[in-house]
């Protein structure tokens, strides 16, 4: 499979998507998304892959989706091509756990993308913003909705109503991002991060991710509900026998299922 927009890559158990047009700061168009979706139909496949890393360059995660592009669209162009956002949840949708490590730029799009993924990365270098009200548009694939869940109503408002960037140190207060490492380690810190996870019991990080997810898309009841079932099912697994045996046998685990 050859990529345009993007570049490929596999380190151990980990599946790495970096997004390649530096020439625009890794604007977001719809043959780019699309990319992105095929590697991650072809991480899923891949019984040797149990995470994936979804990285930008130094400077920019993603810029944002190409204004170029979109800057001549009427209404009919925007809603009937459903620009961009049509494979848009392509990375919630994957089983497998995806992390953003994101340097540099993150903004509008890049922000969103971002946000899609499961676990936030930061370099010290990173920039968050939706400021699509200075383009006189709006957040258009979740920086209304996601960004709110992440950080709170004040903090969504004010990036996304003033379009003022937020930088890692603040992201990582307001919980938009889980650590913030020097822009150096970046990749090292999220390909480590991955082959942790993608050591651990597959079908238990899968049952993670979708339980987490229901915390942003259900009640609570709903959400504890759909967890209890989930981890009444984990007994059904080799690796719940395997994890805790391990544990009283005081030696590593050997997940058969990974
Ligand atoms: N689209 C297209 N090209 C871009 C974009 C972009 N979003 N951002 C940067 N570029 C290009 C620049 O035009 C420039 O190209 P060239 O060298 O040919 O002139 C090159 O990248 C480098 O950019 P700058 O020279 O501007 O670099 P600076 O370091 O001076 O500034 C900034 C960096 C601050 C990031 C600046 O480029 C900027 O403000 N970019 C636009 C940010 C923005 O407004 N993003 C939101 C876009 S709208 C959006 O994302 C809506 C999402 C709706 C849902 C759809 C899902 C994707």
């Amino acid at each position: 499979m050859s990529y345009t927009h993007i570049l490929v890559d596999t380190r151990g158990r980990v599946g790495l998507i970096t997004l390649n047009r530096p020439q625009a700061l890794n604007a977001l168009n719809d043959a780019l998304i699309d990319e992105i979706g095929l590697a991650l139909d072809g991480f899923e496949a891949d019984e040797n892959i149990g995470a994936i890393v979804i990285t930008g360059s130094e400077k920019a995660f993603a810029a944002g989706a190409d204004i170029g592009a979109m800057a001549g669209f009427s209404y009919m162009d925007a809603y009937k091509g459903d620009y961009i956002t049509r494979n848009w949840e392509r990375v919630k949708t994957c089983r497998k756990p995806v992390i953003a490590a994101v340097a540099g730029f993150a903004l509008g799009g890049g922000c969103e993308l971002a946000m899609t993924c499961d676990l936030l990365i930061a370099a010290d270098t990173a920039k968050f913003g939706q400021p699509e009200v200075k383009l006189g548009i709006l957040p258009g694939a979740g920086g209304t909705q996601r960004l709110p869940r992440a950080v709170g109503k004040a903090k969504a408002m004010d990036l996304c109503l003033t379009a003022r960037f937020m930088d890692a140190a603040e992201a990582e207060r307001a919980g938009l991002v889980s650590r913030v490492v020097p822009a150096d380690k970046l990749l090292d810190e999220a390909l480590a991060a991955a082959e942790t996870i993608a050591g651990y019991s597959l079908p238990v990080v899968m049952m993670i991710k979708e339980s987490v997810n229901r915390a942003y898309e259900s009640s609570l009841a709903e959400g504890l509900l759909f967890e209890r079932r989930q981890f009444h099912a984990a007994f059904a697994l080799e690796d719940q026998k395997e994890g805790m045996a391990a544990f009283v046998e005081k030696r590593k685990a050997q997940f058969k299922h990974r």
